[in-house]
């Protein structure tokens, strides 16, 4: 998988040399490149913001120095539904989920857009739109200062589910939200350690038993901390999802 990443703070990810997604790099799994914005500028003081049209508190992203540095990312040959997916991180956004993580982890090719300030200039937004798919996405229901810290938990949640990412396979299923539940507590040695014991039913050997246990303790806990996974209701029509697969 190819990634672009555009940024007014390209050091910010100098830490993806680390770590698995290092290794992915290394393996020639994952390709990463990260733009500054800062280099599409034109202008002495390498401006990337300007006061609102309307008025409003804080600045907005210029459309000039994404408009350059987007068309040496995108291919002008792509059409616009084939190519990559230009993801731009925003609290406006749809919300990542391990389902989405899922989805984008199958693309060839990301192009994630940090804003910095009260936004980007819109016709950033649909001028892309005109020749690549675009999606706004958001990490959650609060707010960070820009894209960066959004598109790190992005790109590691992606690049963990590129086959040959992750050494085990494994490991990725039995995981929180794989199942649309949270993930069953976990011991490892000594069985006991300053009075508190694993539970026994996980050193009997009984692999039936130890599965039906841990089962119970995700829907324990998914109840208790995460309700709101469990068939959630419509908002609109009180209609049930379809319940989280067993
Ligand atoms: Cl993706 N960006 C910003 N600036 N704030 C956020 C976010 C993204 N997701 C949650 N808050």
């Amino acid at each position: 998988m190819r990634i672009d990443i555009v940024t007014i703070f390209p050091e910010f990810f100098d830490v993806l040399d680390i770590s698995l997604l290092g290794k992915a790099r290394q393996a020639g799994i994952i390709e990463l490149g990260v733009h500054n914005l800062r280099d599409a500028t034109t202008d002495r003081h390498r401006t990337v913001d300007d006061t609102p049209y309307g008025g409003g508190a804080g600045m907005v992203m210029k459309p000039e120095p994404w408009g350059e540095v987007l068309d040496g990312i995108l291919d002008a040959d792509d059409e616009p539904d084939a190519g990559p997916l230009v993801i731009f991180p925003s609290p406006a956004g749809e919300v990542f989920t391990q389902a989405m993580a899922r989805e984008l982890a199958t693309e060839s090719h990301l192009v994630f857009g940090c804003g910095r300030y009260e936004g980007i200039d819109q016709r950033v937004f649909d001028h892309t739109a005109t020749r690549a798919r675009v999606r706004l996405v958001s990490l959650g229901d609060y707010v960070l200062n820009g894209g960066e810290v959004a598109v790190m938990a992005m790109v590691e949640a992606i690049g963990r589910l590129i086959p040959g990412v992750v050494g085990n396979p494994h490991s990725l299923v039995e995981e929180s939200h794989e199942d649309g539940l949270l993930e069953a507590p976990s011991y490892t040695k000594p069985a006991s350690w300053r009075g508190l014991d694993v539970p026994p039913i996980l050193l009997s050997g009984n692999h039936g038993a130890i599965a039906a246990w841990r089962r119970d303790a995700q829907l324990e806990r998914t109840r208790r901390v995460r309700p709101d996974l469990l068939a959630p209701a419509d908002e609109k029509t009180g209609e049930k999802k379809e319940s989280p697969s067993t």
